[in-house]
């Protein structure tokens, strides 16, 4: 298959380094990002050397050169709900617009397991915690840019244990409560991804199905953990249904910044911005540590999925 994602020759785009000192920021990964008119916005994950993770949003007039605000935004610390299950951290968070609205949704941790929770914002200057809205074990939710059938629908990651760790579809009429829940790619179908799947960017709509670009992780000798990004095809009405999946990995760790960082050789997406030109930008974590960048077509994307008439 030939090369699928072109990585920005200046990756990593964001590092701990282009924080503000005094913030302690070591790590920054694993960001969503949305293009919101003409400017680019980077909900960050940001961690210091105690682990405390945060968001911090950052700004771009061009999709690669992005400068982080002067604090992160502030979330509901002092509630107790938010804090007894968020206490371990909260992470990984994709943006989503749907009407206007821009939704946050991000893992949360805590002695009791990780949920997804949700933030709404208008404007990326006050946000809004909406609460928990998963119950354990389920992390990289990520959120349809449309209704599905009359209802909001996210893809998901339930823990669901022993050598299960597949994507799932759920769907929800208020974003708060969620069922229907159905099994939509099992690890043991994706060839190089036996241990585990899950979302990664938010599904892109095309007439031929949801373009959906997800993780996937293998285990090397030693239980080292392989971080790698694939594609597939999700039907328009259900996306439960795949009509196709890519055969190879579309990204796998290779350049030193993918290799090595606090944990090594991971690439691990939480969002992509099509631009007019069907060109695409995938924003991904390297090893648990920078932010990079690397570019593709909508074309592109499809043909790997089999689909050559376009
Ligand atoms: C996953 C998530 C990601 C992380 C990855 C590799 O389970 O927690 O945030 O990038 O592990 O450590």
């Amino acid at each position: 298959m030939p090369r699928l994602l072109d990585r920005y020759a200046k990756n990593p785009i964001l590092t701990g380094r282009d924080f503000p000192a005094e913030s302690g920021i070591k790590r920054v990964f694993n960001s969503g990002v949305i293009k919101a008119g003409k400017r680019y916005v980077m909900a960050c994950r940001v961690e210091d050397a105690a682990l405390r993770n945060r968001i911090w949003i950052a700004d771009s007039d061009d999709g690669y050169h992005f400068t982080p605000r002067p604090a992160p935004i502030e979330l509901p610390s002092g509630d107790p709900e938010f804090a007894e299950y968020t206490a371990g951290m909260y992470y990984d968070p994709r943006i989503t617009e749907l009407d206007g609205v821009f939704y946050l949704m991000h893992a949360a941790h805590s002695g009791h397991g990780c949920r997804l929770s949700l933030v709404r914002t208008l404007d990326f200057d006050r946000f809004e915690w909406m609460g928990h809205v998963s119950a354990p074990d389920n992390r990289n939710g990520v959120l349809f840019p449309e209704k599905i059938g009359g209802l909001y629908a996210r893809l998901e990651r339930p823990n669901t244990g022993g050598s299960f760790g597949d994507m799932w579809v759920s769907y929800s009429p208020d974003l708060i409560f969620w069922g229907k829940a159905r099994c939509v790619l099992r690890n043991r179908d994706v060839r190089w991804a036996w241990t585990k799947i899950g979302p990664g960017a938010m599904p892109i709509k095309t007439p031929h199905g949801w373009l959906t670009i997800f993780h996937g992780v293998r285990t090397q000798c030693a239980q080292h953990y392989v971080y790698q990004l694939g594609v597939c095809l999700l039907d328009l009405a259900d996306p439960s249904k795949v009509l196709k999946l890519a055969e190879e990995a579309i990204l796998e760790p290779e350049e030193m910044y993918e290799l090595v960082g606090q944990t090594p050789s991971v690439v691990f997406t939480s969002g992509a911005v099509v631009e007019d030109d069907d060109s695409v930008k995938v924003y991904y974590g390297g090893a648990d540590t920078v932010q990079c960048v690397a570019t593709t077509t909508i074309a592109r994307l499809l043909k790997a999925c089999g689909v050559t008439a376009i």
